[in-house]
């Protein structure tokens, strides 16, 4: 370690979590190797391949597939300390050219199969990255072709997995040693910003709080852990996620499909134990429990998280799937919040948790940065032993406070038992059934059309997906027509889930007559026109 290297926390609270033993000398690099160690023989992955092969492996024979994956990626010429952007469904690739990359010190910026364009180029730009690894084909987009526009307009290199093996001697595959405060990863920010921002996530970080959600979740060998939901997400990655399981001795089971159609059968094919999902995927399983013939019922715990799972959903869980629920409440950015097993069920149905760590430092403030009354609703600020001090490329005033408190945009309430209830938010963010759009983002594609002279993006109430958005686009005399506006934004590369769900028109904005009205109230204004607009029709 040396002094010139970017430290991700002040020392000072680095040596409390050190003393405290949540920070250890344990690392990515050699998580598999040592997983291997204790577990052997332990079936470790159960998964499709990118060709659609059954691929089932013990930790021994994963832990090789990771060193051949790693010889084969340094033969490529990535390095420790590259920064490579990692686009891949949930196969068996994802995870050995994970640990492959581990294994070799290069830092995994972490992309979601729905990115295009705009977003990847804007990963490997602002990471540095050297190189982008994807699938020829991903839920039937061409990614290959996507991947050659990023090198085109990057520089980047690209490895297809379909292509490569990636073989190369394991004995080249061997663990590096790299200091376990160092960075291990990128992920990404749900955003409120023009362009999303990169979480650093350290090794010491970031594995404190895998081990605590194994723990939390008694994960232990003989659990078998479904994955449906993008594996990249900080949900099933680590919470307990893919890492949690491998961590525990447990099976990680890649679907590559949340349908209970397919999630169903592989759940009683393979007995899965636990699973997670997004509340509108909840409900579509409680749907689909009645007509199902396949047997749930090795399904011990069902987590849910990512946006507000609502307690009438809740409490259909356990009568109708006939397996306990664990609500989760967490962020790419560190903090995460867990309902446990012996909570009293009102907690379980009517709570998002409480936070890991007794170090996680958890402040309910109102909009002057004082304390709000105990039970009261306010600003969630948040400190800890994993939870970032700042996004890559420097602290972001807006988000972090002078002692280093991460601003996390929701306002809950806190009980007296330390849980939370999200109660909603005070960022420019529409929450789309977990995942994440920057009201400004999707602005600013917007506004690119030559006919639109402004644009402001809302959220308005959607019974299935919680939130849905909707653009209200300030034209002057010709409009486009709506899907071609939808086109235009699809266009200029980005995820699905971010165009429009909805368009509205207006002649004119808000205005306060005195001042100019921030970009914050004009969203507020436009969101309750939109609502009132809606009413007015019902
Ligand atoms: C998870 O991570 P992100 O980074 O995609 O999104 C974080 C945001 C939170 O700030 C909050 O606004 C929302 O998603 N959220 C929830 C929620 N879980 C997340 N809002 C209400 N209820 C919940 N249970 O979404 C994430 C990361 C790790 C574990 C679980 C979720």
């Amino acid at each position: 370690m040396t002094s010139t290297e970017t430290r991700y926390f002040p020392e000072e609270f680095a040596a409390r979590y050190r003393a405290a033993g949540h920070w250890t000398d344990e690392t990515f690099a050699s998580f598999l190797a040592e997983a291997a160690e204790r577990f052997g023989d332990a079936e470790a992955l159960v998964a499709q391949d990118v060709a659609g092969a059954a691929v089932r492996l013990s930790y021994r024979e994963l832990d090789t597939a990771a060193a051949v994956t790693a010889a084969g990626l340094r033969a490529t010429g990535i390095a420790a300390g590259d920064r490579v952007v990692l686009q891949l469904p949930n196969t068996a690739e994802f995870v050995t050219v994970l640990f492959g990359l581990f294994r070799i010190g290069a830092v995994p910026v972490f992309a979601l199969p729905a990115h295009r364009r705009s977003e990847l180029v804007h990963f490997v730009q602002t990471s540095g990255a050297k190189a982008m690894i994807t699938a020829a084909t991903i839920n039937r987009f061409d990614h290959r072709a996507l991947a050659a526009e990023v090198a085109a307009e990057t520089g980047a290199e690209i490895l297809v997995v379909d292509d490569l093996p990636f073989a190369g001697d394991v004995a080249d595959g061997a663990p590096v040693t790299v200091d376990p405060e160092s960075l291990a990863f990128l992920q990404l920010s749900g955003g409120t910003t023009g362009v999303p921002k990169l979480i650093p996530r350290t090794h010491a970080d970031y594995l404190y709080s895998v081990r605590e959600s194994a723990k939390i979740c008694g994960l232990a060998p003989g659990a078998r852990f479904l994955v449906v939901l993008p594996v990249a997400h900080n949900f099933p990655m680590s919470s307990p996620g893919i890492l949690g399981v491998l961590w525990a001795g447990g099976t990680v089971v890649l679907g590559t499909d949340p349908a209970p159609s397919k999630a169903f059968p592989l759940i009683e094919a393979e007995k899965v134990t636990m699973t997670s999902l997004v509340p509108p995927l909840a409900m579509l399983w409680l749907q689909a429990v009645p007509g199902t013939t396949a047997d749930l019922g090795s399904l011990d715990v069902l987590q849910v998280g990512g946006a507000k799972f609502p307690p009438e959903a809740a409490r259909r869980v356990t009568p109708e799937l006939g397996c306990r629920l664990q609500q989760v409440f967490g962020m790419a950015e560190g903090l995460v919040n867990y309902t446990r097993d012996d909570d009293p069920e009102e907690l379980v149905l009517g709570t998002q948790g409480r936070a890991i760590s007794p170090d996680d430092e958890v402040r309910v403030l109102d909009e002057d940065g004082a304390p709000v009354p105990e039970g009261d609703a306010g600003l969630l600020w948040t400190r800890g032993p994993y939870t970032i001090r700042g996004y890559l490329g420097g602290v972001d005033a807006e988000s972090f406070d002078a002692e280093g408190f991460y601003r996390t945009g929701d306002i809950v309430r806190r009980l007296p038992s330390g849980h939370l209830v999200v109660e909603g938010r005070a960022k420019d963010q529409i929450n789309r059934g977990g995942e994440k759009i920057a009201a400004e983002e999707v602005e600013n594609h917007l506004i690119a059309h030559p006919l639109v002279i402004d644009a402001a993006v809302v959220a308005v109430a959607d019974e299935f997906l919680g939130e849905r958005t909707c653009a209200v686009v300030l034209t002057g005399g010709e409009r486009p027509t709506v899907p071609e506006l939808k086109k235009f934004v699809r266009a200029r590369g980005v995820a699905e889930y971010k165009v429009p769900d909805r368009v509205e028109f207006v002649d004119e904005f808000p205005t306060t007559g005195v001042g100019k009205i921030s970009r914050r109230e004009l969203r507020r204004a436009l969101a309750d026109l939109v609502g009132r607009k809606d009413e007015e029709k019902l």
